[in-house]
């Protein structure tokens, strides 16, 4: 993939990227934006950001030009996003998770077994619900702009079947850097290491780990069906995608130029889960005739075991309210 010094390289052109953009006031020109994704072209996350692109700029009569540096090319979600706050990068597309800790919305749809199902997720993160949580966002130096489709995540390993709780004890999982995912798996028994998405592939294969989790395409685009061959579907969590924007990015372009923006992310979404729903079912394909041995669970004591997590992360009357209306809602 990328070198580090590649990846520097790409940073480092960060900067210079900046006084265009400022640059955009005075003279009315071009608007460049850099859009981070750490998922290889051809991920539905990215044919999300690119229809995004596409709309943007045929709205915008050719003004707005968005390009998706995928494949980790500006680096892991974590410090990604560090950059997009400070508006080194103008846009990123992320999972939910490494937003947790610094946006205390963003815990609720990564909770365990809060959704029903896919419908019960869409309905809430299209809804008022997932405004209030993309929202929650912009004190933090980041505008929501929408939501993209995550499936569900379930648990693969290379050690065993996973059918119980009890079959995780002490097995060293992987998580994404997150408190409330850290709580989730140790949880379930499991010796929980946080780890950015690039190094999982080397720590499964040296022994570092011995598992993860995720939905088909992860699995399958990064390749960890080929060191951990059990896939348990847990379907633990829905955590979806969310899209962002540098505020500092934002609040340099007139108010129709945003207008645009937003609107075009929003009108990415159906193009995005149509790539996801085609994604998820081909992922599932190449991994099962690559080896990989999947089994169903019964979902109950992983639900009542990961319960307590909802006390320890949904503690203010507003997320609790927020939790109790989606649990509600139809
Ligand atoms: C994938 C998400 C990606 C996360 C990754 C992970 O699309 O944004 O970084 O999981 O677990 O499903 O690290």
């Amino acid at each position: 993939m990328f070198t580090p010094l590649r990846r520097r390289a790409l940073l480092a052109g960060a900067s210079f990227a900046m006084p265009a953009l400022i640059g955009f006031k005075a003279s009315a020109q071009a608007i460049n934006l850099r859009s981070a994704d750490i998922h290889p072209d051809g991920y539905p996350t990215v044919e999300g950001v690119k229809a995004m692109a596409r709309l943007a700029k045929e709205r915008s009569s050719g003004r707005i030009n968005i390009q998706v540096f995928h494949s980790r090319q500006l680096g892991e979600e974590k410090d990604t996003l560090e950059q997009t706050r400070f508006g080194v990068i103008d846009m990123n597309r992320t999972n939910f998770a490494p937003l947790n800790n610094l946006v205390p919305e963003t815990v609720v749809p990564g909770l365990p077994f809060l959704f029903r199902d896919e419908a019960h997720m869409h309905k809430v993160m299209d809804g008022q619900i997932g405004q209030e949580i993309l929202a929650g966002a912009e004190k933090h130096g980041l505008i929501g702009l929408c939501c993209y489709d995550s499936g569900a995540r379930s648990m693969y390993n290379k050690q065993r079947p996973i059918n119980t709780p009890a079959d995780m004890k002490g097995m060293k999982i992987r998580v994404q850097q997150s408190d409330l995912w850290l709580a989730m798996m140790r949880a379930l028994g499991a010796n929980a290491t946080p780890l950015p998405t690039g190094e999982i592939y080397s720590a499964l294969q040296t022994g570092v780990i011995e598992g993860a989790e995720n939905n088909y395409p992860t699995y399958q685009s990064q390749r960890h069906f080929e060191v951990a061959k059990f896939y348990s579907v847990t379907e633990h969590s829905m955590s979806p995608e969310i899209l962002v924007m540098s505020k500092r990015s934002y609040d340099r372009l007139p108010k129709d130029m945003q207008e645009i923006l937003r609107e075009s992310a929003r009108d990415s979404v159906p193009e995005m889960r149509k790539a996801w729903a085609a994604r998820s079912d081909s992922a599932k394909e190449q991994v099962i005739a690559a080896g990989t041995q999947i089994n169903t669970v019964d979902k109950a004591p992983f639900e009542s075991a990961m319960a307590p997590v909802y006390d320890q992360f949904v503690r203010d009357a507003r997320l609790k309210g927020i939790v109790q209306r989606i649990r509600e809602s139809a």
